[in-house]
């Protein structure tokens, strides 16, 4: 079958490490990237880029159509820090999107689509160590759009046969570019201070223990759950995926054994909130037993990788 991929949302964090994973496993040519924001020149080198907006549906059906796409990667969202601000921008930008996509599989012109969920879905209520199949009363806008959109998944593919796939992420860690207005982005921005001015305050209390992962992992998982047979893929809500749990003091101490005089401090603002309400381990049994999915960095070699490659930079 001839692949063509259509990524919405390429230049973020998830889509600048997934554009040049893709390229790079099905061909320069056979991923178009595309973005709200024109490239920096960063994903147009290599391959197509197109400026699209993930609201605009019959924008992206030309798209699909002059470029004869099959698979979609639909990652343009609103994060959770910043759906708190904006919750009805959000709410339309997290659920239009999905729609727009979704609608276009339904009607045959596309064949596969991926929507990333979060472990926002997740909420005050629900149990640790998280498993698939769990209470789930998320009490933030973007938590609510993901579970939402997660059941759209499941009744698109139900209804219509639609060829949906999701997985639940945990916070990503990358060193190519910034994540945006999530409220795990602290364990980011960590590395990037930590090198440039030996110091970092952090907006999380240090005994915040979060589900996070390193972006190879996460885009490992990403293009495995995509490439898998369609009846291996058995939840067609989401998966829960695990990688690495750790709290901002743990991290801290992970960087302070690479620049020894590091200081951490602690500020924490509204994102304390929308962390105390998710879990601080999930459950992915599920994934690895029909997809064979196993989380392969540590927090002491993403470290590693970090500031190795931040220092390069
Ligand atoms: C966020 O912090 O909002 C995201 C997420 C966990 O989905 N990184």
């Amino acid at each position: 079958m001839k692949k063509r991929i259509l990524i919405i949302g390429a230049s973020g964090q998830i889509g600048t490490d997934l554009t040049s994973q893709l390229r790079a496993t099905f061909g320069n040519h056979k991923v178009i990237a595309t973005d709200i924001r024109d490239d920096d020149g960063t994903l147009g080198k290599d391959g197509p880029f197109e400026v699209l907006d993930a609201m605009d549906y019959e924008a992206i059906e030309d798209v699909v159509i002059r470029y004869e796409i099959t698979d979609v990667y639909l990652l343009a969202a609103m994060l959770s820090a910043t759906a708190e601000k904006f919750p009805m921008r959000a709410w339309n930008l997290n659920m239009n999107s999905l729609f727009n996509v979704l609608n276009l599989a339904k009607d045959k012109k596309i064949k596969k689509v991926f929507w990333p969920s979060s472990i926002a879905v997740f909420g005050p209520t629900t149990p640790n160590n998280t498993p698939q199949k769990t209470v789930m009363e998320p009490s933030t806008v973007y938590g609510i759009s993901k579970q939402a959109g997660e059941r759209w998944c499941e009744y698109y593919f139900n209804k219509y046969g639609v060829d949906v796939r999701s997985i639940r992420y945990p916070g990503l860690i990358s060193y190519k570019t910034l994540p945006g207005g999530g409220t795990t982005d602290y364990a980011v921005d960590i590395y990037h201070k930590a090198l440039k001015h030996g110091k970092y305050i952090c907006f999380l209390s240090k005994e915040t223990t979060l589900p996070m992962m390193y972006i190879d992992d996460a885009i490992r998982a990403t293009l495995t759950i995509m490439e898998s047979p369609k009846e291996a893929i058995k939840v067609r809500s989401s998966y829960n995926l695990a990688g690495i749990s750790f709290n901002p003091e743990e991290i801290a101490e992970s960087v302070r054994k690479q620049v020894p005089n590091f200081e951490m401090s602690y500020a924490p603002d509204f994102r304390q909130e929308i962390a105390d309400s998710w879990p601080q381990s999930i459950d992915d049994s599920e994934a690895q037993k029909d997809w064979g999915w196993k989380n392969n960095t540590s927090l002491e070699d993403m470290t590693s990788i970090m500031i190795k490659n931040l220092k390069d930079k």
